[in-house]
């Protein structure tokens, strides 16, 4: 018998063999959500538990045979998938799912890894708490995966990313050992912060496995807006004016380029969105509140009149229930589902100082047009925490494969060469995975390169965690 039928014989007796998945169509774990790659997995393992984690870690060590630790496969620089030589085993976390306990006096739940976020979202909500990451994705995405990449999504600008939501982790080390860490401690510098080694670090360090998250009391009111801006430089206005007139009400702030907008009037006609025809760009804004609905809607009010007459913002309509304020935000979420629709594209998840952002897309704008002429620029983004999405869509009725092929090296250079010369980052939230290995190598110093490599290679001598994702040992 093979090396690899004998590690497969022993996965089969820890997760059980329905756990361990050789044949049929595994396009679902070895193809990553922009049909960029599709790889080869030796088998998809599901453990169930954190001591299967633990036994199929160290029976594939054994085996020396290189893993990838797996969540809902909603990343987007394909990290989550195995390469392409069959030999590596994809680690899915979706069978531990469970919400194992919520303190209320501590404002803490402790949840497993494969844990939906939504469905985390809800049972937290259920209890009359608020668990505020929100995403996109969040109907498929798993926690462990949010923990993995550090995902900020719509609400960082309150909430921060899911490293400041996070107070402790279960970790199986890269030799299969547990790592219980799980305290729920808002205080605790007893030596170096183990947790946040392995937080967005793209299961190339460990496999996360359960972890205790912070809670909010639930707002009593939450109210959404959108606002017609006349320009990038309005909509950085009007959010320092919410800043001021709402303070940590404030719970969202994302910006919509007026093409982003034509893609999902395009591919999502049934969707009513407004002023897409009338400004360049659109703003929804959150605001939430503790006290009432009625102090809400005021405090709002008083915001967009000064907006409207600053002339930050030329145009604004207000949520009057939930089901109108899902809508709003629904047309903001639909963007990467309507970019996807419209055909591959060149994604940019970039972070620039919000003050300069302005600045940075009238430059960056002009030099892609005059260098790529017909590239189609989709701009929207997490304003308020400075993260745009300055993504590039192929020309039209152009063959949109080739166009990759071609001019997405020379479109990145272009567009990383401007951020780093607005001190920006390369990878705002979406990580680094193997998409953007090679860029990082460039684009981050040689200490911060060397630092990172002693890490992995201190935590996973062997390279067997994900191996050539973010850092090339
Ligand atoms: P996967 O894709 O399965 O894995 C992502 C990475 O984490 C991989 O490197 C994987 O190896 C690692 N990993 C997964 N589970 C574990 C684990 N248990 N232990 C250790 N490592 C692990 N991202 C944002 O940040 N903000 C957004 O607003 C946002 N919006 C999105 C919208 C859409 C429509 C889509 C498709 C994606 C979006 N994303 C966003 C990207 C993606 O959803 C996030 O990166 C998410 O956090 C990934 O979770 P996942 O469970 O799908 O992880
Ligand atoms: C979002 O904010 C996601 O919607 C996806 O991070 C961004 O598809 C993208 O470029
Ligand atoms: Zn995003």
């Amino acid at each position: 018998m093979s090396t690899h039928a004998d590690l497969l014989e022993t996965l089969r007796g820890i997760v059980g063999a329905a756990n361990v998945l050789t044949e049929g169509d595994l396009s679902a774990w070895e193809m990553d959500w922009r049909k960029r790659e599709r790889g080869k997995a030796l088998a998809v393992v599901r453990p169930g538990n954190t001591d299967e984690v633990a036994q199929v870690v160290k029976a594939c060590a054994a085996a020396k045979v290189s893993m990838v630790p797996q969540g809902g496969n909603t990343g987007m620089v394909v990290g989550s998938t195995p390469d392409a030589t069959g030999e590596q085993v994809v680690l899915s976390l979706t069978r531990m799912n469970k919400i194992r306990t919520m303190d209320g006096g501590n404002l803490t739940v402790t949840v497993e890894a494969g844990c939906i976020l939504q469905t985390l979202q809800e049972a937290c909500e259920e209890a009359g708490y608020l668990f505020p990451l929100s995403l996109a994705a969040e109907g498929s995405c798993t926690i462990g995966g949010n923990l993995g990449t550090n995902a900020g999504g719509t609400q960082v600008v309150r909430f921060g990313n899911t490293r400041e939501l996070c107070l402790g982790l279960e970790v199986v080390t890269a030799q299969g050992e547990v790592w219980n860490g799980l305290t729920g401690l808002r205080k605790d510098n007893t030596g170096y912060d183990l947790r946040h080694l392995f937080i967005g670090s793209e299961g190339t360090l460990g496999v996360i496995t359960a972890a205790v998250m912070k809670l909010y009391p639930l707002p009593a009111a939450q109210l959404t807006a959108l606002c017609a801006v006349p320009s990038l430089d309005a909509a950085v206005e009007l959010l320092g004016l919410a800043h001021k007139t709402l303070s940590s009400g404030l719970t969202g702030f994302e910006v919509m380029g007026q093409f982003a907008l034509s893609l999902v009037v395009k591919h999502f006609p049934q969707q009513r969105v407004p002023f897409h025809e009338t400004s360049p760009y659109c703003v929804v804004l959150e605001h939430s509140d503790n006290v009432s609905e009625s102090r809400a809607r005021e405090q709002l009010e008083r915001l967009l009149e000064a907006a409207l007459e600053q002339g930050c913002a030329t145009d604004a309509v207000v949520a009057e229930n939930i089901t109108q304020a899902r809508a709003l935000w629904h047309i903001r979420e639909s963007i990467p589902l309507a970019q996807a629709q419209e055909g591959l594209n060149i994604k940019h998840d970039i972070s620039i100082a919000v003050s300069r952002i302005p600045a940075f897309v009238q430059e960056t704008d002009a030099a892609l047009a005059q260098a790529f002429p017909g590239a189609r620029l989709v701009n929207y983004g997490h304003l308020g925490d400075g993260n745009l999405h300055y993504n590039v869509q192929a020309p039209a009725d152009t063959d949109a494969e080739a166009f990759l092929r071609d001019q997405e090296k020379p479109i990145n250079a272009l567009v990383y060469a401007a951020v780093d010369r607005y001190n920006g980052s390369i990878s705002a939230e979406h990580g680094i995975g193997s998409l953007k290995r090679d860029k990082l190598a460039e684009h981050k110093s040689p200490v911060a390169l060397a630092l990172m490599r002693d890490i992995k290679k201190a935590l996973d001598p062997h390279n067997l965690m994900n191996p050539g994702r973010v850092v090339n040992l």
